[in-house]
């Protein structure tokens, strides 16, 4: 059965932006899974039975919550290419989601919570503004990094425990990609979808990053960013 994935999306619904979604996406294709893409604004949270994305339904059961999501692939798809490799891989993936919350995320919000801002449709803004100024206790434009030269190095800084690993290992998981590949590479893109590519071309990670642009037949790559 043909799984749907609901994906947060820009005015141009073409634009898919969210972290989160990135993650589950590519832990879809990691799977081998059938899944069809539906796009989902904010002002959709009062129609649809999840509120929050990504949000997936397998026949009768609906999730959202991007690591549960993958926890729930693992455990219901067992002969598929694993993600996390009981109990180990998953510390280890949660280990490096936890890296990517408090070293990266941050950061990336400084790059990419005000484009989003100027990129959704006016209802859906309305309810972004008011409601990341809330979580973040600043305005958006103060969230904003005006030097984003400034916030590309800070990115890099915060991601140095991963350049120095992917020196050493073509993936963070190893010789191939597992869920802890994806939830960094789901920061990334979202900063590369709305504003510009955040990783240096010659960097251990900017040639990981094209690396998982490239999987699963170029899908992350050929996804159309604000560039086109
Ligand atoms: N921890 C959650 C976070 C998901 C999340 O924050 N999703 C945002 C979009 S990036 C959302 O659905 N927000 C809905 C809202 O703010 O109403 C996960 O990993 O899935």
């Amino acid at each position: 059965m043909t799984i749907k994935l609901y994906e947060l999306a820009a005015e141009n619904k073409e634009l898919r932006f969210s972290p989160f979604v990135w993650r589950t996406r590519m832990a879809l294709l990691h799977k081998g899974l059938d899944f069809e893409s539906h796009p989902w604004q904010f002002r959709d949270r009062t129609e649809t039975d999840h509120k929050m994305v990504p949000a997936i339904y397998d026949g009768d059961t609906m999730m959202t919550d991007s690591w549960e999501i993958a926890k729930y692939l693992d455990a219901q798809y067992p002969d598929k290419p694993l993600l996390m490799n009981g109990a180990e891989g998953e510390a280890h993936a949660l280990l490096v989601s936890n890296i990517c919350n408090t070293q990266v995320f941050g950061t990336a919000a400084s790059m990419a919570l005000y484009p989003v801002s100027k990129l959704i449709d006016a209802e859906s803004a309305a309810y972004f503004v008011e409601t990341r100024e809330a979580k973040f206790g600043k305005k958006l434009s103060e969230i904003n990094n005006d030097d984003q030269d400034a916030a590309k190095t800070a990115l890099a800084k915060g991601m140095a425990v991963f350049e120095a690993t992917l020196g050493a290992s073509k993936f963070l998981g190893g010789d191939s990609p597992t869920y802890a590949d994806y939830t960094l590479f789901g920061i990334l893109k979202w900063i590369d979808v709305v504003a510009y590519r955040p990783v240096a071309e010659d960097s251990n990670i900017g040639k990981w990053f094209d690396t998982l642009d490239g999987l699963y037949g170029g899908n992350a790559a050929k996804a159309p960013t604000v560039r086109g």
